[in-house]
């Protein structure tokens, strides 16, 4: 089986991608897309992801968009470890967590987002890195609310990481895009701690990938 993903070092989204792949065991090529400088906007990618984000995943030829989509195909073209349970309440509550992020908190803080802050309402950079630390935030203290309703064992559903563990851990990355502390968060904390302790995630993370190493070499 061929896989390949075009993704960016600091894509929240790819990230999410790369770990349930790692956890998968599943090998791929990532094929890097500068949604910084605005390579998704170029015709080449926009004839590959109508949307101009990132990722795109690409099995035998197939091509897949959105991250949530594209970790329930991982899940259906080889099942296991699971990352999605099987159980109805189980899964709805995987997604719910899931799409906190998805589709709530981590669209707000987008380059296109940053972009269009900075273009049509003339804001600065200061006032831009705000923005992002308050949504940020705002979605790391309802990740906290809601993991002191049910509190990870050690993971978000169990003894396994799962879709929803990605998901938050992707949260917890734009925590440290910004430096914010996480000390007022800290059963997500302590989650995201369990997460980084295995490879799959921390070799996911932005600044293990390739790109983000040859635009900050020491680091
Ligand atoms: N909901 C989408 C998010 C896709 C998305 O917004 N990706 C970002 C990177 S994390 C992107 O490519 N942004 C380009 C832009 O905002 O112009 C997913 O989960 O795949």
């Amino acid at each position: 089986m061929s896989i390949q993903i075009y993704g960016f070092w600091r894509s929240i989204a790819s990230f999410r991608v790369r770990v349930a792949l790692k956890l998968k065991g599943l090998p791929f090529e990532e094929i890097p897309i500068d949604i910084l400088s605005g390579e998704q906007f170029e015709p080449g990618y926009e004839a590959v992801n109508a949307e101009r984000v990132v990722p795109t995943f690409i099995h035998d030829g197939h091509s897949i968009f959105q991250s949530l989509a594209i970790i329930e195909y991982i899940e259906d073209i080889k099942p296991e470890p699971p990352l999605i349970p099987l159980d109805s309440r189980e899964r709805a509550y995987a997604r719910s967590l899931a799409l906190m992020t998805i589709a709530d908190a981590h669209p707000l803080v987008t380059p296109r987002v940053r972009n269009h802050l900075a273009k049509t309402f003339a804001a600065d950079g200061h006032a831009i890195e705000q923005w992002g630390k308050h949504w940020t935030t705002e979605g790391l203290a309802t990740y906290e609310r809601l993991l002191e309703r049910r509190a990870p064992s050690p993971f978000a559903l169990g003894s396994a990481p799962c879709l929803a563990d990605i998901c938050i851990a992707g949260q917890v990355v734009g925590a440290h895009f910004l430096k914010l502390e996480l000390s007022a968060f800290p059963i997500v904390a302590g989650l995201a701690e369990r997460c980084f302790a295995l490879s799959a995630f921390s070799s996911s993370h932005p600044f293990e990938q390739p790109g983000y190493k040859a635009a900050n070499p020491s680091r």
